[in-house]
């Protein structure tokens, strides 16, 4: 999460051969949904879709299991193969620097970087995309809006219930928002990440790819996050050589980078320490107060229905200049040849026009409001905000047609 090189753990999950494959195959295998006018038989084709997906869902963890011990292998294979960063004399002596900065103690500091290892599958995964995939809107959504990451939601809100409306009631971030954080980033926990923590930062602190456009600002940027992860351990007594996440350093269920951990994250049950790989109340409150601190704003939507004026190229050019930026008003946006909804038309704050391009056919838009690019502040991409917008909505959606069904 929280910075655009982490968003490709969203993407490198989209780019990814094997989870196409195992989406495609559940997608096929779920039931759709048919009205019926016999209650009785309507009943019937529920419990069988029920039944169905529970199934599905069983398959699909067993297949996740099944990957995730087959990358863990791999990783395990290329790090005894690669360097260890203990004979790196420019490593040990930065090190050093920074235990001293840090005022952290200077052995177990060395220690631990010089145990970290140059792994080239975390520099290569930092690169951007080759293909462009990740411009395709009706793709990346079909990735997280599915049945399965749906149904795992509806669990964790009900498991969850109490705390997420604690967590709205405290903060005004909607539940939905929190719950479709959760699942995009990891399918609520079950896809946290098999790469040493220590690995990842390590080698991008020190090993960035050069041929990244932004090569030295991004590897600044993982020095940082290092030494914040080194405090972090430091200072809650945590092994720093055990934890697990993404190939960017992400960490747990919301996918906190160790800045993140430190800055954002609370102790939401009030058990006396802050854990966001095992306690859901810790990861609600910690989404929720991540997005108090990037501005939230209470009872406002994200987004609303527009229709532009396509054939109209200049008015276009200054609606998307400022790209993800909320600037016009609704009136300079109506001026501008944008049809608004309703609600959107009588909305008195400042809003973008939000473009998500399709491949090869007609871009979708909508108009962002503050809370849209507060979504973007945990991911930077306008198509991840969407995601977890729509993820929570179809989960909210989902919730509400079991209570009716299950109603007399
Ligand atoms: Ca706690």
């Amino acid at each position: 999460m929280i910075v655009s090189t982490i968003s490709r753990q969203s993407r490198s999950d989209f780019k990814s051969g094997l989870f196409c494959a195992v989406f495609a195959t559940f997608l096929i295998a779920t039931p759709a949904v048919s009205a019926s006018s016999s209650t009785d038989l309507h009943t019937k084709k529920q419990q069988a879709q029920h039944h169905s997906r529970k199934s599905d869902a069983a398959h699909q963890q067993r297949v996740r299991q099944i990957q995730h011990q087959a990358q863990r292998a791999s990783l395990q294979q290329e790090a005894e193969a690669s360097p260890s960063y203990a004979k790196r004399a420019d490593v040990m002596a930065a090190a050093q620097e920074m235990a001293q900065r840090l005022k952290l103690d200077m052995q177990w500091v060395q220690a631990t970087v010089g145990q970290a290892r140059k792994m080239d599958s975390i520099a290569r995964a930092v690169l951007p995309p080759s293909s462009g995939m990740n411009k395709n809107w009706a793709l990346y959504r079909s990735r997280f809006i599915e049945p399965i990451r749906i149904a795992a939601g509806v669990k964790f809100w009900r498991t969850n219930q109490a705390t997420l409306e604690r967590a709205e009631r405290d903060t005004g971030v909607p539940a939905s928002i929190i719950v479709g954080i959760i699942g995009v980033e990891t399918i609520y926990g079950q896809n946290t990440g098999n790469y040493r923590i220590i690995d990842a930062l390590t080698t991008l602190a020190f090993d960035f790819p050069k041929e990244h456009p932004r090569a030295e600002s991004r590897a600044r940027y993982f020095r940082s996050e290092l030494e914040s992860y080194l405090q972090l351990t430091a200072r809650t007594g945590t092994n720093p050589l055990a934890l697990r996440g993404s190939y960017a350093g992400a960490m747990g269920m919301p996918q906190f980078m160790p800045s993140s951990w430190t800055q954002y994250a609370v102790d939401f049950d009030g058990d006396g320490r802050v854990d966001l790989f095992a306690n859901p109340a810790d990861v609600i409150g910690s989404v929720a107060n991540y997005f108090v601190a990037f501005k939230w704003k209470p009872g406002v939507p994200t987004h609303f229905a527009i229709d532009p004026d396509r054939n109209n190229p200049n008015a276009m050019a200054t609606l998307l200049q400022p790209d993800i930026v909320p600037t016009f008003s609704a009136p300079t946006m109506a001026n501008l040849g944008v049809k608004l909804d309703t609600a959107g038309q009588q909305y008195k704050g400042p809003l973008a026009l939000i473009e998500l391009q399709n491949g090869d056919q007609a871009p979708s838009y909508v108009a962002g409001t503050e809370n849209f690019y507060a979504i973007t502040r945990y991911n930077w991409s306008s198509y991840y905000a969407m995601a977890v917008i729509e993820l929570g909505q179809a989960i909210a959606n989902a919730m509400q047609q079991t209570q009716q069904a299950a109603l007399p």
